[in-house]
């Protein structure tokens, strides 16, 4: 007789995403003995638990993660949305010194507690549809104090609710107003002063390589600073243009790298001998109206796992829902279920560098309970949440 768990959520059809696809189980249970999972399997064969949650023949699926947001920030830009309306293009628009930077004058003038106070909001509602580990940027401060002060923002949504917070520095996302005409002396700054400060309290080091963002010599810079202090990399890349980014990333071992509208064929090949993640991020694509679709196809038969995201930010993809990620995912995209779903859960995990995203002994005991009958209808609707519950780390 096995020893007794915890807790034995029964009576639920599982998604285990192991064995690299849904990895089902009829008539299954979940197990956790603290805050880890200590049986997945039959219910028939579960160990007896301190606690038993009848799940009547719900669905129970790891719980989701959302590996790219910049959910930290101050203000919106819902007037520059109007004026993409009326024509202006989101390049036209940074270079007029709007965009990225006036999110910049706003987060810059914000304490860490308001930082915090205007992110909740966008937390709860990811954490509402079963998110139990989020990805936060920083990248609206651009000095030292200010960058500091989101990524310790990030760290502390951690604290005030039950989620798991990973933060990576995104020093390197625009040039800031005092550096203006003078983008290396900026990337100096962010390589020999903010990238040291932040060690212990960013997990990964991002940027934007394009041509309204750093050159690829300025990001193999960032890059080259970031493995000296023993920070994992990734990038936002290909996004507007094919600068060779994923390339460049995934020389660099990078974790991920994101967006890839443009990606080329060298792009994946070079992914793909790196193990780096391909993130899609389908908010972005839709809310700029993107016309070129990253090459899904290639990316599949290369063999280069998928991740999706929600690329939560107030100027590209003003969205918080994973689930209608999941959906943009499949009509925008093309993926289809099975991607869709191990895009929110194992390979977003891997484009953290965590080992989780799959319901197995030893992993964190984080779940998402459904009221669905078919995993495919978290991918169907549009704007509806079926989550009946959510349990993060046991609890
Ligand atoms: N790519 C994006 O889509 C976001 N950042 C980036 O590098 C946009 C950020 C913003 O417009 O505020
Ligand atoms: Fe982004």
């Amino acid at each position: 007789m096995a020893t007794p768990a915890d807790k034995l959520w029964r009576n639920a059809r599982l998604a285990t995403m192991t064995g690299g696809g849904l990895g089902v189980v009829e008539h299954g249970a979940v197990a956790a003995t603290g805050d880890t999972i200590s049986y997945v399997g039959p219910g028939a064969e579960a160990p007896d638990a301190a606690e038993i949650i009848d799940c009547d023949g719900r669905w129970i699926t790891p719980g989701l993660i959302d590996c790219h947001t910049h959910l930290v920030h101050a203000g919106n830009r819902a007037k520059e949305f109007e004026a993409r309306l009326e024509g202006a293009t989101y390049e036209e628009i940074a270079r007029a010194g709007g965009g990225i930077l006036s999110t910049v004058t706003a987060t810059r003038a914000a304490s860490e507690d308001e930082l915090i106070a205007t992110a909740l909001p966008r937390l709860d509602q990811l954490i509402a549809e079963g998110v139990t580990t989020v990805e936060i940027k920083s990248g609206y401060g651009l000095t030292l104090n200010d960058e500091l002060k989101m990524l310790r923002a990030a760290r502390r949504l951690g604290d005030v609710r039950n989620i798991r917070v990973r933060t990576t520095l995104l020093a390197a996302h625009a040039v800031p107003p005092e550096y203006r005409g003078d983008a290396d002396g900026y990337v100096d700054l962010v390589c020999r002063e903010i990238i040291p400060a932040t060690v212990g309290l960013a997990d990964a080091v991002d940027a934007f390589c394009e041509g309204i963002g750093f050159t690829p010599e300025q990001t193999g810079r960032v890059f080259a600073a970031a493995v000296v202090h023993g920070l994992p990399v990734k990038l936002h890349a290909e996004q507007l243009s094919n600068l060779n980014g994923a390339a460049l990333a995934a020389r660099h071992g990078a974790l991920s790298a994101d967006h890839l509208e443009h990606l080329d064929n060298a792009g994946i090949a070079a992914m793909k001998r790196s193990g780096t993640i391909a993130t899609l991020l389908p908010g972005a694509f839709y809310f700029t109206r993107e016309e070129r679709r990253p090459p899904v196809q290639t990316l599949r038969d290369a063999g280069v796992p998928i991740a999706l995201a929600t690329d939560c930010n107030p100027g590209t993809s003003p969205m918080a829902s994973i689930l209608l990620a999941m959906n943009m995912g499949a009509t925008l995209f093309r993926l289809t279920v099975e991607e869709c779903l191990r895009g929110v859960t194992i390979n977003a995990a891997h484009a953290l560098g965590l080992e989780l995203g799959v319901l197995e002994p030893g992993s964190p005991c984080d779940l998402a309970i459904w009221n669905i009958s078919d995993p495919a209808e978290l991918v169907y609707r549009i704007g509806a949440n079926p989550l009946h519950s959510r349990v993060f780390a046991g609890q």
